[in-house]
């Protein structure tokens, strides 16, 4: 077999689904081979930080390996922030970048695309991947690229491969699936009894679950076990969406300030909280009202497992959950489609549109026509995305890099076949909005919405006198039918409801619709986080 053979083989059955990619002489020949061999469709995009957003998109959503095919230096080079937040986010992309091949780095030359030394991509990588391979050597290759893909599954986070553009056609053996790492079984026993010891002992237990639940397709073992161990559930921030489409007895989001009182009082209170994949990150608790105290927590994160002052390690969640599961005699709590108080009931009058109108008019659709799938991108859209019903949400919530969501949605659409819901600003539309032109020659129709207050809102909640948070007024709908959708530019609640219905009766191309808001109106989970956050700094001081 050729070795781009092998890699390609080697993907899909490591569970990738398609190949986001832009090509570049030195990616060529694997291109060539991706196209001609049909082992996973290949999706071009625009510009590469798409490629990546894709990518990382398609993995979150398929729990398994989304690719990124680039060409060397100023392709790979474009995806670097995207790269860096699948690795914050914990989301499994196999970068592959063609390289120079191996006759030509030896020339002596400097080649295009170079930056500093040959090595500089490769060393630049190594930072936000967890593994990097150059695939320089036939016989090394398959296992170099078996340990890659084993590792990006098993730690959920990018990794590197670099293909020079002569290695694509040389022979070389099949990849292995690689068996995961023996569990050490004492260990494992040993930590789900000091779990249950500490569940039994709180008043008020509760489980909080994280992207890593999601990651490793834990979510109906986890809603089984939360039930059998009658806890309450709570999803992190970033977990957002996470156990939507099960029975959990799921009470909502925490969000410290910006969230529920009742709800953040329950989860600040509780005295054995369970954080189960949940990332320690400010964005998931820097808002807390009050210190949560990580040592009276019980963390399973990362493979690993800590309780007060110790760490079980080398325990991965799929195996700790299994354990828990067998243990836990089948004492079901009722389960719970219990959804919290997100806002309904939207009026279709002449009152101007704000971002909770949003969420209110796709509670709406969604109770009506049943659930879609959510890619929002970082800004007022994401907070409004808290005010909407449990749904399959993919989000920046840690890493929060603009424009994210359109690409992202892109690749919802791909992997998961449905058709999804894009929220996003029009700060971050600017970035990555033009991707929506892809969509036509796929046959992909997402529907738009462009939270449109031609303003950077959320840095001018942060700093009110900065002039430069005024946005120009770019007319988004306008530019949707040059790129093959359709728009609508719309300014009153009436206006936005009709939008949105013939939105969602319009299949077959991308539907945008650009939502006028007044600058300085914000969501009521936005508006709870500014109050909040003034409240927590003038305590302070
Ligand atoms: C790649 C910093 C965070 S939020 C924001 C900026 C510039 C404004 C977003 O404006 P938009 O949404 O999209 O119109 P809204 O609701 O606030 O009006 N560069 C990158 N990522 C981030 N996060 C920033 C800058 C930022
Ligand atoms: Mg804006």
């Amino acid at each position: 077999m050729k070795l781009a053979h092998s890699l390609l083989q080697a993907l899909r059955a490591h569970g990738a689904q398609q190949i986001f990619g832009i090509p570049g002489d030195f990616a060529l020949p694997f291109f060539k081979v991706i196209e001609e061999s049909g082992v996973l469709p290949l999706h071009t995009l625009s510009h590469e930080p798409a490629v990546g957003f894709a990518a990382d998109a398609a993995a979150r959503v398929n729990c398994a390996p989304g690719v990124a095919a680039v060409t060397y230096g100023a392709g790979a080079l474009n995806m670097v922030n995207a790269v860096a937040g699948a690795y914050a986010e914990r989301s499994p992309v196999v970068v592959i970048s063609g390289a120079p091949g191996k006759g030509e780095a030896r020339a002596g030359l400097l080649l295009h695309h170079q930056a500093k030394t040959l090595d500089s991509q490769y060393r630049i990588f190594r930072e936000i991947t967890c593994e990097q391979v150059r695939l320089d050597d036939a016989a090394r290759a398959p296992a170099r690229i078996a340990r890659a893909l084993a590792r990006c599954r098993s730690e959920s986070r990018p990794v590197y491969i670099e293909l020079p553009r002569d290695m694509v056609g040389v022979e070389c053996g099949a990849v292995d699936m690689l068996p995961p790492d023996p569990v050490d079984g004492d260990a494992l026993a040993a930590c789900v009894d000091e779990i249950l010891e500490r569940l039994a002992a709180a008043k008020a237990p509760m489980l909080m679950v994280g992207v890593e639940v999601r990651r490793f397709g834990l979510e109906d073992r986890v809603a089984l076990l939360a039930r059998r161990l009658g806890l309450p559930v709570v999803t992190s921030l970033m977990g957002r969406g996470l156990l939507a489409g099960t029975d959990a007895p799921l009470l909502g989001t925490y969000l410290g300030v910006a969230g529920d009182p009742g709800l953040t009082e329950r989860v600040e209170g509780s005295d054995a909280l369970f954080l189960l994949g949940v990332i320690i990150s400010d964005t998931n608790f820097g808002v807390s009202a009050r210190q949560i105290d990580l040592r009276h927590t019980i963390r399973a994160l990362d493979g690993e497992v800590t309780l007060g002052h110790h760490t079980y390690a080398a325990l991965p969640l799929a195996a700790l959950v299994d354990a828990l599961l067998q243990r836990v005699t089948p004492r079901l709590a009722p389960p719970s489609g219990a959804t919290g108080a997100y806002p309904r009931g939207y009026v279709a009058d002449d009152a101007p549109i704000g971002p909770s109108d949003i969420a209110r008019a796709v509670n709406d659709l969604m109770t009506a026509r049943g659930r879609m799938p959510i890619a929002t991108d970082v800004g007022d859209c994401l907070f409004t995305a808290m005010d909407i019903d449990h749904t399959s949400l993919v989000a920046p919530g840690y890493y929060a890099s603009m424009g994210f969501g359109v690409p992202a949605g892109l690749g919802v659409q791909a992997a998961a076949g449905e058709r999804p819901l894009i929220l996003v600003g029009d700060g971050a539309f600017q970035m990555t909005g033009w991707e929506l032109g892809n969509c036509r020659r796929y046959g992909w129709d997402p529907i738009v919405i462009v939270f449109n207050n031609a303003s950077w809102e959320m840095l001018r909640t942060f700093q009110p006198e900065s002039k430069f948070n005024d946005l120009d007024d770019w007319n988004f709908a306008a530019v949707a039918p040059a790129l093959g959708g359709e728009g609508v530019r719309v300014h009153t609640r009436r206006e936005f409801k009709a939008a949105l219905d013939h939105a969602v009766a319009a299949r077959g191309r991308f539907q945008l619709i650009e939502a006028m808001i007044p600058r300085g109106v914000l969501s009521d989970t936005l508006a709870r986080f500014v109050a909040g956050v003034k409240r927590i700094s003038t305590r302070q001081a």
